[in-house]
């Protein structure tokens, strides 16, 4: 984490309030060119999403959605997909939120715009998110932007303060089929009691820990929802491949944010590497090209 007299954009007890309780809400942290910006990026998805009859890579839409009443359900990887996403994140003020999170260099892991649209857009159940993309620890968080000014009625993100270090909990139901959310036997251990929905005039960002647990109401009112989403995590944590969602984040996921001069180390159970670069998208040949012309010697230091 960034040195408190360092900060980009947070105040020292916004970035303790995350550290304590595992989530932290800013007001007014987006500003209004931003927003109007974000606003008619967002915009763009809607008329395309007109010509739609069933969801693509891209735009996910309600069963119930037709050319003259858009219902989105979200926007996958808007970062990919739109200068402006791809500015605020990799590079705009919640790039600088990360950075004052996780310290710089920082990796960027995924996007999503979740509309929540007017009078029945859905509800998220309770759920904890590091079990969608498992990394090498604990350190991804989920950066929002509230593109319209959201109160009670319209289903805002709620949290369980504190959850973050708590129980992992199982997002199986008994027959193993992944639900994606905490069964309901087992949020008898979940202090719902105390959840804080996090709300706010349009610009508002919530932060999230991978571990607290979170969800939202459905969206009663006659006014969409849209909570613009990115997830990063420490520049030394790796999401673990083969695992949920890892894998299939997006063409940016892995992109470092900030000083892009430290060096690229891995730490797994303590112990700190130099790793090699990642390859996914190719550039590797074979361990006998990137070695070159050498021959290995039992003398140290030893080579031609
Ligand atoms: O859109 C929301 O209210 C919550 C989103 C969320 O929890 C998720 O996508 O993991």
């Amino acid at each position: 984490m960034t040195s408190t007299n360092e900060l980009r954009l947070m105040k020292a007890e916004q970035v303790d309030h995350y550290v304590a309780h595992g989530y932290v809400l800013i007001e007014g942290a987006i500003d209004r060119a931003w927003l109007e910006r974000l606003q008619a990026a967002s915009d763009e998805f809607v008329e395309q999403s007109r010509a739609l009859t069933k969801s693509n890579a891209d735009i996910d839409i309600e069963p119930n959605h037709t050319s003259q009443a858009p219902r989105l359900r979200r926007l996958t990887n808007p970062v990919d997909n739109h200068p402006a996403f791809a500015e605020l994140a990799l590079g705009g003020p919640i790039a600088d939120i990360a950075l004052d999170l996780l310290g710089s260099p920082a990796r960027y892991h995924h996007s999503k715009l979740n509309y929540k649209w007017s009078q029945g857009g859905t509800s998220v159940e309770w759920h904890q998110d590091i079990q969608y993309w498992p990394h090498t620890d604990f350190t991804p968080l989920t950066i929002g932007v509230y593109l319209a000014d959201v109160d009670d009625e319209m289903g805002p993100m709620g949290i369980v303060p504190g959850s973050q270090s708590g129980e992992l909990f199982n997002l199986y139901d008994h027959d193993q089929s992944w639900t994606g959310n905490i069964r309901t036997e087992d949020l008898s251990r979940v202090a719902l009691d105390t959840v804080d929905w996090l709300k706010g005039p349009a610009g508002s960002v919530t932060v999230h820990n991978c571990g607290a647990v979170h969800g939202s109401m459905p969206n009663e009112s006659d006014r969409p929802r849209p909570l613009l989403l990115q997830t990063y995590s420490a520049a030394d944590s790796y999401p673990l491949l083969g695992v949920g969602t890892n894998g299939r984040t997006g063409r940016s996921s892995g992109v470092l944010i900030g000083d892009s001069s430290a060096p690229d180390t891995l730490t797994v159970q303590g112990r700190t590497m130099a790793a090699a670069p990642d390859w996914s998208r190719g550039g590797y040949t074979t361990i006998f090209d990137v070695q070159g012309p050498r021959t290995c010697s039992s003398e140290a230091g030893t080579t031609r």
